[in-house]
């Protein structure tokens, strides 16, 4: 006689089948957390399944709440600070979370004593990649330079003539990639490490990429994750399961060790990447030329040349870490069969997004330089290192992270420290501490409009011929700015306004190089 099963054994044996997009998810009662971007992905994605679907969010988002209700998906806008009513009395099969949530957020906390089983956008995108057709996924994670690595590989490998689509924490939700009409045959996903956290390694719901990379580890977002180690071990999943490569990154041994931690699929290989001669199975780089050292049958003994310093400097792609990124991607790109020629010839035109690293004029012998997208000391320290003499335009949301180190450890290339954010003890404390002798400036004012004019005309005050002025902020932006882009975009609009006619756009090719470079 068969056993009867219980609810919750139900629940599970029915999410267990659920691994397709042609599976029968009508009327699976799901509970989605947020209405942002991936909220609304998730919520859009399960109506057209079919499944009966209830979005719980803080704040309401007009245009997205009146699609919800066209679609037929219920919204309740509730604080979300304890658990809302109508899902405590009716708990549903399952809940999925977007990434913003922490882990001991009350609603996850409350899922997981009632044995709500708990998805991320995540691993719903994995089960229903099928729609049009299954694309392999590239998966790209990291502290800093996820994003540049992700538009360089998608680059890299739409040269071959392959169609590929980059997705995930760059801005762009898997499951739109997922549902496009004509299908990818590569996804280049970037994922967080809210994202990671959430991602199951086994059973139906774990993703099996065709490769991998975590480009580099560093303090970020202590505060969401709760220790370094947590963390890391969120980082550490992006390994698990590859089926093809284990890209890691030579000059950062917690790369190495995750993978060799990784249970992996038979055959798939572990590839360095780093800045020094490749050993074989490696990439790196040999008298100024990018090289492949992995992907040949004659690794032994010789390698592919992928491109050169020289060809990368004249586009700013010379400067260490996004050498760095530009290995990684070619990696990922040959794991695939790209063949180095269409590389070479791909990156001869790649060109990096804005708030990187980005020249915004060059006027009076001084570099105005945005590198807004440094959001945490790590990213910062990469772009300190590619510049002599600076003024240092620091400061906004540090998450948790500490900031001293970085401090101690650029001081003696410190013009001035322009200090902005709302909270600015701990940097300002940092610098008394750890950099005594460098001039240290605070903008004090709560009006966002100011808050770039007023950096920047200071900075100007103290900034000399063969200075660098860089907004490189290790930190958030959402204090004061809507996002880095805004940050960035202010700092654009106040040196432009500040300097006037005398600022030449674009840096001529034959301006010095920055140190490091
Ligand atoms: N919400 C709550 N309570 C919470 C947290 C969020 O109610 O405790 C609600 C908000 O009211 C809102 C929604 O959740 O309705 C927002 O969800 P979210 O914060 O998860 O953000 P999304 O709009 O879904 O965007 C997310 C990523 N955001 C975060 O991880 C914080 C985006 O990365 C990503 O591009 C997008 O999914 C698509 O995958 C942004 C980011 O800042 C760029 N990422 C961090 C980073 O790169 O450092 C991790």
């Amino acid at each position: 006689m068969a056993a009867e099963l219980t609810d919750a054994t139900a629940g599970a044996t029915r999410l267990d089948g659920l691994t397709s997009w042609h599976a029968d998810w009508r009327g699976l009662r799901v509970a989605v957390l947020g209405l942002g971007v991936t909220g609304f992905a998730v919520a859009d994605t399960l109506a057209e399944l079919g499944a009966d679907v209830t979005v719980f969010a803080r704040d309401r988002d007009d245009d997205r709440a009146r699609i919800l209700d066209v679609i037929g998906v219920r919204l309740v806008v509730h604080p979300l600070d304890e658990v809302p009513a109508d899902l405590a009395e009716t708990p549903p099969e399952l809940v999925v979370v977007s990434p913003g949530f922490r882990p001991d957020h009350p609603v996850l906390r409350w899922a997981a004593d009632a044995g709500v089983p708990v998805w991320g956008d995540i691993e719903l995108a994995w089960r229903v990649r099928d729609k049009v057709k299954a694309a392999e996924w590239m998966l790209v994670t990291g502290t800093n330079g996820k994003t540049t690595t992700v538009q360089l590989a998608a680059t890299l490998i739409a040269a071959h003539g392959v169609r590929v689509a980059p997705c995930g924490n760059i801005g762009v939700p898997v499951l739109d990639a997922v549902r496009d009409p004509l299908g990818y045959d590569v996804l280049v996903v970037e994922l967080s490490s809210f994202q990671l956290h959430a991602m199951p390694t086994s059973g139906p719901g774990a993703v099996h990429p065709f490769s991998s990379v975590c480009l580099n580890l560093a303090d970020d977002h202590l505060d969401w994750h709760g220790s370094m180690e947590a963390y890391r071990d969120a980082k550490a999943k992006v390994y698990q399961n590859a089926k093809v490569a284990c890209v890691y990154n030579r000059a950062d041994e917690a790369t190495m060790h995750m993978v060799e931690d990784a249970e992996v699929e038979e055959g798939a290989r572990a590839i360095g990447f780093g800045l020094d001669t490749p050993g074989p199975s490696d990439f790196g780089v040999v008298d100024g030329i990018l090289c492949d050292r992995a992907f040949l049958e004659e690794r032994r003994t010789a390698a592919l040349e992928i491109t050169t310093l020289d060809e990368l400097e004249p586009r700013g792609l010379a400067v260490p870490h996004i050498v760095a990124n530009i290995l990684a991607a070619s990696a990922l790109a040959r794991s695939y069969g790209v063949p180095v020629g269409v590389i070479h010839d791909a990156l001869a035109s790649f060109r990096l997004d804005a708030h990187r690293i980005e020249t915004v004029a060059i006027a009076g012998g001084i570099r105005w330089i945005d590198d807004s997208k440094a959001t945490n000391p790590h990213a910062a320290e990469a772009s300190l290192r590619a510049f002599g003499r600076v003024v240092w335009i620091v400061g906004g949301l540090l998450k948790g992270v500490d900031a001293d180190a970085l401090v101690a450890r650029h001081a003696a290339r410190l013009r001035a420290a322009i200090v902005i954010g709302r909270d600015r003890a701990a940097l300002v404390e940092a610098f008394r501490r750890h950099a005594p002798d460098v001039p240290l400036f605070e903008v004090a004012t709560t009006d966002t409009e100011s808050v770039m004019p007023d950096a920047v005309a200071l900075a100007a005050s103290v900034a000399e011929d063969g200075d660098t002025v860089l907004l490189a902020p290790a930190a958030a932006s959402m204090d004061q700015f809507t996002d880095y882009a805004d940050r960035g975009r202010r700092f654009h609009d106040a040196v432009r306004e500040r300097l006037g006619g005398t600022a030449n756009d674009e840096p001529d090719s034959d301006d010095p190089p920055a140190e490091g470079r």
